[in-house]
């Protein structure tokens, strides 16, 4: 019998970067273009397998991933953490990477942020998971701790599209038959229309947990805002995350009345008079009594190592593209044995994102905070052929080994086409505003609707 030596090697590496279409949701940093983008990775190896990973568009992210294939072709899987090290030491900081992060949600800063190589880890990930026939959740930190992973119904305000008509093509879904489909096209700027939002999105998902976007209007309404959806799901957990919007003084005074109705408030305030937004928000927790969120204030370890020192956060949202798989395991773990608690910030995502949420909720320890997603603004657009489902608020873990997907790669060839089609691939929350408020310009420190 002749031995086999090695894991399969990596024969090919694309990178594909595709586009899906938006709704015009509002943050902080504006209103969202009819499209986004993200990089899909696609690996293959020598034993016949398709490994695949996603994660943020952008051309930055894009050439960031294309640089870096003579790293990867023609190793062995079973080296993939060999290979992530050899990209990590070969990578130089970006000369506009002022180390500043997102803590004042300056959108253009996010792709320092997120680091193109997970993708990459995410697809060998795939790949060694099928060949040892092992779940990707299976491989990651102390292996799989639940088998489906409870996710939020991510409430936004919506503006009318019909302002940018003409000018901003979005997505119109009023003859879907499916009421979420329909609603989520249109305008939601009420506390009512936000509370049937979240009906509808109960109805079709089961969630059991909200959150919602901030930052869009008075911080006064948003929390009227959040009573009437606690009215409306006495039982549920609700939360609401406006991007460091507010000044520590009206973070403390909207807050404090909330203490028994928010489960958890994320990043309220921002830096200010100085001081950075991880010494305001340790001086905010000091006087309301909630658990405190951020993905914006620890978005990697030395980030970290000052929030934590500090007390200044209870729950870290580790999205996986900030912080890789294996990184966000360890924060899972590190967390747990810290009394404190895990979880994942999303940005509009497919389905393939959507996968590898499920393996990293799926492997954290502990006891996580359900999971952030913007996919059910994106469900339908699917580039995969078993996308895994959200049902009763959980979302499946995939069964198969791997990421334990299949892509479908009409789709994807569409969704490249839509890309290549679009006037620019970075994300620009600016663009739309101007439809809404004649030359808008973005402060971190004013809500978006608030000018
Ligand atoms: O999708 O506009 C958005 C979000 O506001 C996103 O940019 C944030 O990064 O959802 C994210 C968050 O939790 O901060
Ligand atoms: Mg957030």
């Amino acid at each position: 019998m002749t031995e086999i030596k090695g894991t399969p090697i990596v024969t090919d590496m694309q990178v594909i970067p595709v586009a899906g279409y938006d709704s015009m949701l509002m943050t902080l940093s504006g209103a969202h273009a009819p499209w986004f983008t993200r990089n899909l990775v696609v690996l293959k190896d020598n034993a016949g397998h398709t490994g695949i990973g996603e994660i943020h568009g952008g051309d930055y992210t894009c050439d960031a991933l294309k640089s870096v294939k003579e790293l990867v072709v023609g190793q062995p899987i079973g080296k993939y953490k060999g290979i992530l090290d050899s990209i990590h030491k070969g990578t130089k900081r970006a000369k506009e990477d002022d180390g500043e992060g997102i803590q004042t949600l300056d959108i253009s800063k996010l792709k320092f942020v997120v680091k193109a190589e997970w993708a990459i880890e995410c697809a060998l990930l795939d790949l060694l998971g099928q060949y040892l026939d092992l779940k990707m959740c299976e491989m990651l930190g102390d292996g799989q701790q639940r088998d489906k992973v409870e996710t939020l119904g991510y409430l936004f305000y919506v503006s009318d599209k019909n302002k940018a008509a003409g000018a901003l093509p979005y997505i119109d879904e009023s003859d879907s038959s499916d009421p979420w489909f329909r609603l989520r096209r249109q305008e939601i700027l009420t506390h009512e229309r936000v509370v049937e939002e979240a009906q509808v999105l109960a109805e079709k998902y089961g969630f059991k947990n909200f959150k919602l976007k901030g930052g869009v209007l008075e911080g006064a309404y948003e929390m009227d805002t959040i009573r009437a959806l606690k009215k409306a799901f006495p039982e549920d957990r609700i939360n609401i995350d406006p991007n460091g919007a507010w000044s520590l003084e009206e973070a403390i005074r909207i807050c404090k009345p909330m203490e028994n109705i928010l489960t958890y408030i994320e990043d309220p305030c921002g830096p200010e008079a100085g001081y950075s937004s991880r010494e305001i928000m340790a001086e905010f927790k000091n006087a309301v009594h909630l658990p405190v969120a951020t993905n914006m204030i620890a978005t990697d370890w030395r980030q970290f190592y000052h929030a934590a020192t500090l007390k200044t956060v209870d729950i870290v949202l580790a999205d996986p593209h900030f912080w890789g798989f294996e990184g966000t395991i360890r924060m899972s773990q590190l967390l747990n044995d810290w009394g404190l608690t895990w979880g994942s910030h999303s940005n509009n995502h497919f389905d393939i994102t959507l996968a590898a949420f499920a393996q990293a909720g799926a492997a954290a320890v502990g006891n996580p905070t359900p999971l952030d997603t913007h996919w059910i603004w994106q469900d339908g657009q699917n580039l995969l052929k078993d996308t895994p489902q959200i049902k009763d608020g959980y979302l499946e873990v995939p069964e198969k080994p791997g990421l334990g997907v299949t892509l479908d790669m009409e789709k994807v060839e569409e969704a490249n086409r839509l890309y290549n089609s679009l006037p620019s691939h970075d994300r620009d929350d600016a663009l739309a505003m101007q439809y809404l408020i004649p030359n808008w310009k973005y402060d971190s420190k004013k809500p978006c609707l608030v000018r």
